[in-house]
């Protein structure tokens, strides 16, 4: 089975993206295997309700540990599985908190083994939050994606102001990488992404 890892700044949208991608296609609950960082590993069943009011949240570095649900996703002749993995936030620089720098190393270290990396960037309030530009940890996923075949940009949050003004400029700066703009709140784009996914598992 193929697997998926969700990346991106932390509050991009990663963990609400994994959780209505899943009702999206079809799932009323999920079972989350959250993979502690000393190796323990715990499985919890929940409802999509749930889900999204206690994995989701607007304070920065919710999800601290990588955690990862099943999917079915329809291809040419039936169904086939995936693992989706949500990973905590990637900042750049170094975080001065011992803890999120230790869930950023779970992360980086898990991005070698994912088959598919679906990087989300919030493209929302672009002009006057992010100076005109991206990231510079974006920027390097970016150009580590770019290297792999099943990679994937979210531009996400395009429900907000001045998104548009995001998409553009990702579109104007990176032509060679797939970008698909969504908004994981209101499950925008995600036939899309289902039909690109399917493409590659
Ligand atoms: N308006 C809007 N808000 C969104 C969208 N996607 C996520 N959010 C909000 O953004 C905030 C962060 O969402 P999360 O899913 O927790 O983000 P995350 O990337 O998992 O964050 P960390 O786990 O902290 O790294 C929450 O308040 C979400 O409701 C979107 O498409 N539109
Ligand atoms: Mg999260």
């Amino acid at each position: 089975m193929k697997n998926a890892l969700i990346i991106g700044q932390t509050n991009v949208g990663k963990t609400l993206f994994m959780i209505n991608f899943a009702s999206f296609l079809g799932f009323k609950k999920i079972l989350l295997k959250i993979s502690y960082k000393d190796g323990k590993l715990l499985n919890k069943e929940m409802s999509i309700e749930y889900a999204k009011k206690y994995l989701s949240s607007k304070d920065q570095y919710k999800t601290e540990h990588l955690q990862s649900i099943k999917l079915s996703i329809p291809v040419q002749k039936g169904k086939k599985e995936i693992k989706i993995y949500d990973s905590s936030g990637l900042t750049d620089g170094i975080h001065p908190d011992m803890k999120i720098r230790e869930s950023i190393l779970q992360t980086l270290a898990f991005l070698e083994d994912s088959d598919i990396i679906i990087h989300l960037i919030d493209i929302s309030y672009f002009k006057s939050i992010k100076n005109g530009s991206i990231s510079e940890i974006d920027k390097q996923l970016i150009t580590y994606g770019k290297g792999k075949n099943g990679y994937i940009l979210l531009a996400n949050k395009t429900d907000l102001p001045e998104s548009h003004l995001g998409i553009k400029y990702l579109k104007e700066n990176f032509k060679d990488i797939l970008i698909i703009p969504i908004s994981a709140l209101y499950k925008k784009g995600f036939e899309e992404v289902k039909k690109n996914v399917s493409i590659i598992i």
